[in-house]
């Protein structure tokens, strides 16, 4: 990965790479760090690379200093980066998606700003770096090279890669304590010095939803909340009879497809179990018949047999959870229906992290066997209870509420 900063303070700049995981990181030749000063590239005798904004105002940097000096530097892969108040707003996922780029050229403008006929012509991208006034692009563009290089193999350790991982999942970081275990009479949380790693983790987990709760409501929106869950999420499918019984007539193959499916949705979403609610006990002993056949024939469909569950009833799906969790599950149906307990997917989020309660996501469920509250069926009044409306339903409410663990952000021009 190679970083090229055209500005016209240069020592301050090369001097941030030869120091620190910055510094070693170019040190190793995982990263490659230059500097340009678009002042070499202005017109004698004066070598100015600022003027006059047209209009009035202040100083502007001019179009063909900046221009030479990119294209100097230019390379065939190469993006280039304008650091402005009036770019995109940096955050992780962008960080994410400019680590996937070979070469980034960043440009530090000052005073006013740039010739914006420069910015047209080169600039694949404005950033900013937040919603403040800086004196010039250079800090910025250190950032930008901070954030995207740690995300380059090698540049951090893997223990702080991995603890990368709890922004990916979008969420703040639990409190970090070191030795002494009291210091000016302030003591460690207990849980910390027990060593047991379960209790440990769970500790984290609840630290990192209440800071993120309270501090940035803002960003659980897109949080990957899988990880944070601690009760289980579990999907029921009520009046499972009418797409698997013997009257929907569905050959074999089709109803194993469907079980993959249903499955490899819910277990990325974290479910503990498919719920399926078959209210005949043949239909039940078909489909269990058909699960056991499955484990024995295909080494991977154990887990399968193992994540669905079949009953006859709702009662009997919520009483089972309610054993398994040593807690009653809190109730969400998936329906086109307009009810008043309706709410919204972000709210809904935010709910299942606020309690600690399992969460029962129900499709093609009766409506009086539903008490807790309902989402927006993103199939709308076109969902017809089939295999294919249900899957596509529940797949799109599960990734909706619990999230997807890595987001992409294209790169490219983007006005
Ligand atoms: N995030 N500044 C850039 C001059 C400027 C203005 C407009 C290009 C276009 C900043 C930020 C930031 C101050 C750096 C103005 N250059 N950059 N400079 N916040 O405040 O990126």
């Amino acid at each position: 990965m190679r970083f090229s900063v055209v500005t016209a303070f240069p020592d301050f700049v090369e001097a941030y790479f030869k120091t620190s995981v910055i510094g070693k990181a170019v040190q190793k030749g995982l990263i490659e760090c230059d500097v340009v000063n678009p002042r070499m590239f202005a017109e004698p005798p004066h070598n100015q690379i600022d003027d006059y904004a047209y209009g009035g105002g202040g100083m502007v940097l001019k179009a063909e200093p900046l221009a030479r000096a990119v294209d100097f530097v230019k390379s065939p892969a190469a993006k280039v980066i304008c650091l402005s108040p009036q770019g995109r707003l940096l955050n992780q996922a962008l960080v994410e998606s400019l680590a996937t780029e070979q070469h980034l050229i960043l440009v530090c403008g000052h005073y006013e700003g740039v010739d914006e006929r420069f910015i047209q012509a080169y600039a694949d991208m404005e950033v900013s770096v937040g919603d403040y006034v800086l004196t010039g692009g250079e800090l910025p563009a250190l950032i930008v090279v901070d954030a995207v290089s740690r995300r380059v193999e090698g540049v951090v350790g893997k223990s702080s890669a991995v603890e990368d991982d709890s922004f990916a999942k979008g969420m703040l970081d639990h409190p970090h304590y070191t030795r002494p275990s009291v210091w000016r009479g302030l003591k460690v949380p207990e849980v910390l010095l027990n060593g047991d790693h379960g209790a440990v983790a769970s500790w984290r987990r609840r630290e990192s939803i209440a800071r993120t709760l309270s501090r940035r409501p803002d960003i659980v929106g897109n949080a990957f909340l899988a990880p944070y869950i601690e009760k289980g999420v579990y999907l029921i499918w009520g009046d499972a009879s009418r797409v698997l019984g013997d009257e929907a007539g569905l050959p074999e193959e089709v109803v194993i497809k469907f079980l993959k499916n249903i499955i490899s949705v819910s277990e990325r979403a974290g479910c503990r179990k498919v719920i399926l609610l078959l209210k005949e006990a043949a239909i039940r002993q078909k489909i269990r018949i058909l699960l056991s056949r499955l484990a024995k024939l295909e080494a991977e469909c154990d887990e399968y047999a193992e994540m669905i569950k079949v009953v006859p009833n709702m009662d009997r799906a919520v009483s089972w959870i309610k054993e398994k969790e040593k807690s009653s599950p809190y109730m969400v149906a998936i329906t086109s229906e307009n009810k008043a307990n309706r709410i919204h997917w972000d709210e809904l989020k935010m709910r299942i992290l606020g309690f600690c309660r399992p969460v029962a996501f129900c499709y093609q469920c009766k409506a009086e066997d539903m008490v807790g509250v309902c989402l927006r069926n993103p199939l709308g009044v076109n969902d017809s209870g089939d295999i294919f409306s249900g899957i596509i339903s529940v797949a799109v409410t599960l990734e909706r509420i619990i999230g997807l663990e890595k987001k992409e952000v294209p790169i490219g021009r983007d006005r």
